[in-house]
């Protein structure tokens, strides 16, 4: 597989079984089926055949019933976003998977407290930290879980910076973009949304979102929620493992998290809501939009082409045909780009991902003109 220059890199961070590796194996496992590609457009393709191997391995197990086994070293996955009939993916995804119990306790000898250094530094360089919240957690436990995570998290992030900075290593560009995902969502109510669960926990953990912005240096952390879901699961066995929530959506929320974050820095208008009233919201800003690379910390411009090609113009409320029909043009022309965003549009549709994510007003923004 050729490499392209931009890459989305993505960074999984959540404690001993809040279920990162199962999310990892389906995401790219149901992207393998050919009903996938003929339903999406695009797949997932992997420049690493072992790596590729190891990942359906543990999703065939899953489709047989069996959750992943827990995770004992550091992996990196690159993905290729490829759009049906392309020759080359449109841009790259990585994604890094590791212990969570690196979260939790004392490495057992220096090699290890090496690895994990360098797993923290790799996890903290990326563009985007999604942020797991265990939903089967959650449920038993509510939002002392909650503030169990919260608390734990920014100690760790307090130390990792303290520790490289004492290395004379100190990480110099954070994620901006941070996520809070419900993972394990397929055992919640089914009435419930991301907008509920993000209403809930911003009300319940205010004064320690406001220690964790400061933490991870980014006035993001706390405003997108998504559901996400590996898998439908009973007990510890999967029942259903083409039944996942929300992992589609992971690329194009980073993208136009990134997207929205600079429209609302340049126009100091707040934009929020579901991704239908993200687009809204963001047409209104077009003008602005254009100045992008400006607000673009370096570490962004890897994916400011993809970023600028979002064509806000062209909102969801045109619907599913319209989308298609680009996805099919831009394959023809062989726009890599165009074919890509239409693809994620695609995604970002459907009544399901209007419930799996919502984005708040950002406080920051409260005196802003809406
Ligand atoms: N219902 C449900 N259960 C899940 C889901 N994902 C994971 N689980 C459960 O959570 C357990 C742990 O999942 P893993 O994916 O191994 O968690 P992890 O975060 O990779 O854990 P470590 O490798 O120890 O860091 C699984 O064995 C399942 O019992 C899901 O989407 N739905
Ligand atoms: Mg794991």
């Amino acid at each position: 597989m050729s490499r392209t220059q931009e890459e989305v890199r993505i960074a999984l961070f959540g404690p001993s079984s809040s279920g990162k590796t199962s999310l990892l194996a389906s995401y790219y496992g149901n992207q393998q089926k050919t009903g996938f590609e003929e339903r999406h457009g695009y797949h997932l393709t992997v420049e690493d055949t072992s790596a590729g191997n190891r990942l359906l391995s543990r999703y065939y197990k899953m489709e047989e019933g069996d959750f992943p086994l827990g995770t004992d070293t550091f992996e990196e996955y690159c993905f290729g976003f490829k759009v049906h009939e392309l020759t080359d993916p449109s841009f790259k995804i990585v994604w890094y998977d590791y212990p969570g119990g690196w979260w939790e306790n004392t490495p057992k000898d220096e090699s290890e407290a090496v690895a994990r250094r360098e797993t923290f530094r790799n996890l903290l360089q990326s563009h985007a930290g999604i942020l797991l919240i265990d939903g089967e957690q959650y449920n038993k436990r509510g939002t002392a879980y909650v503030h169990y995570i919260f608390d734990q998290f920014k100690n760790e992030i307090r130390q990792i910076k303290d520790c490289l900075a004492g290395e004379g290593k100190p990480i110099d560009a954070f994620p901006k973009q941070w996520v809070i995902a419900i993972s394990k969502a397929d055992i919640l109510p089914d009435n419930i949304t991301a907008e509920d669960i993000c209403n809930k926990i911003v009300a319940d953990t205010n004064d320690q979102l406001e220690g964790l912005k400061k933490a991870v240096d980014s006035e993001d952390f706390g405003c997108q929620f998504m559901l996400i879901s590996s898998a439908k699961g009973e007990g510890k066995k999967v029942i259903n493992s083409h039944q996942y929530i929300g992992l589609q959506l992971i690329a194009p929320v980073v993208l136009l998290g990134i997207l929205t974050e600079c429209a609302q820095k340049i126009s100091r208008k707040q934009v929020y809501g579901p991704f239908a009233g993200i687009f809204r919201k963001l047409q209104g800003l077009m003008g602005s939009i254009d100045k992008i690379d400006n607000f673009l910390p370096k570490k962004y411009q890897l994916v400011s082409h993809l970023i600028k090609s979002m064509h806000i113009h062209e909102g969801l409320d045109k619907g599913e045909d319209f989308f298609r029909e680009k996805m099919t043009k831009a394959v023809q022309k062989g726009e890599k780009t165009d074919a890509a965003v239409a693809a994620m549009k695609l995604e970002l549709i459907s009544s399901a991902a209007q419930h799996a994510f919502y984005r708040k007003q950002s406080d920051d923004q409260d005196n802003a003109n809406p």
